[in-house]
């Protein structure tokens, strides 16, 4: 029988399950080679935390590793219930919480390892914490694309992870809770249109905008993730694949604060540096996480869906 301790927590909405104990042994190295190793030889393990019975669709995994790069606090590799994922917001903002409940982490700068790179997270005490993520940039603007006989236009962004921001597309209804299995549905078939595009074929992300509920508030977004869940915060690595498109627009400056609220109305505050090449900018998110769960996961060497619900 093996045993995973896991804390629980949720960044606006978005959870967040941390494995502190009971992970599989990774070897040394740099992150990315581990993520490689863990999606080479652990899969059985990742479906296990995240998928149905201990699990759902919407839960991202993080293992807590070892760092590798200097100065680092921890390592950290993202996962959901079809895969890896290389960065993740608000994963990172739950990771830190997480940590301080633990008392292994106290608030200040912290830099943390990723399979894309070291992000330093800010935890500013209770449950806020700010992200400096890794350098992010539009890869290619006003992409089209055709689903269902209608024109969509769109970027193609990286902010630690590959997004396809929707600029146009025909009336989809509100970004609203209510009218997910829509939004689901549409988003999907944009990525697969996409996909199909040589510019798009690394898009894993999808991201609608539209008028914030909140006037204080500058966007309200819906990201679909890869395994077909919906974000239910405004999503850390698409707000920085936002705040990217925008400066690359000349729609925001260092100093701007940009307000992404997102489908459930949980908001994350992002702001840029400008980073050391052309049209790429270094993204910081705030947001807040609360710890919801300590729990032991078992999975019994009998139990038939030891290793989770396969997506
Ligand atoms: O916050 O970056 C994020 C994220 C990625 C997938 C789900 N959340």
């Amino acid at each position: 029988m093996n045993r995973i301790t896991v804390i629980d927590s949720h960044t606006g909405g978005e959870p967040t399950r941390v494995v502190v104990a009971g992970g599989p042994d990774l070897g040394t190295g740099p992150l990315a080679d581990r993520a490689r190793r863990f999606r080479d030889y652990f899969d059985a393990f990742r479906s296990c935390v995240v998928n149905e019975p201990r699990g759902a669709d919407v839960l991202v995994g993080a293992l807590l590793c070892e760092p590798h790069a200097p100065g680092c606090a921890a390592g950290v590799i993202f996962f959901n219930n079809v895969g890896t994922i290389g960065m993740c917001g608000h994963g990172t903002i739950g990771l830190v919480v997480t940590l301080a409940h633990l008392g292994r982490l106290a608030p200040g700068e912290h830099r943390i390892d990723t399979p894309v790179g070291v992000v330093t997270a800010t935890y500013h005490g209770g449950a806020r914490v700010t992200v400096r993520n890794v350098p992010s940039y539009r890869r290619a603007a006003g992409l089209a694309v055709t689903v269902d006989g209608q024109r969509v236009t769109g970027d193609v962004a990286w902010g630690g992870n590959w997004f396809y921001l929707v600029r146009e597309c025909d009336d989809v209804g509100p970004l609203a809770v209510g009218n997910v299995a829509r939004l689901t549905a549409f988003t999907s078939a944009v990525r697969r249109a996409v996909n199909a595009t040589p510019e798009g074929e690394l898009v894993d992300h999808v991201e609608l905008f539209g008028a914030p509920a909140d006037a204080a508030n500058h966007s309200r977004n819906f990201v679909l993730c890869p395994g077909g869940a919906y974000d239910r915060s405004p999503c850390g690595t698409g707000t920085s694949a936002k705040l990217a498109c925008l400066f690359a627009d000349g729609k925001l400056k260092p100093g701007d604060v940009w307000r992404q609220e997102s489908v459930t109305g949980s908001v994350f505050e992002g702001s840029i540096e400008i980073g050391d090449e052309p049209g790429v900018v270094v993204p910081s998110v705030t947001g807040t996480a609360y710890v919801t769960a300590e729990a032991t996961l078992i999975a019994s060497a009998d139990d038939p869906l030891r290793d989770g619900i396969q997506a």
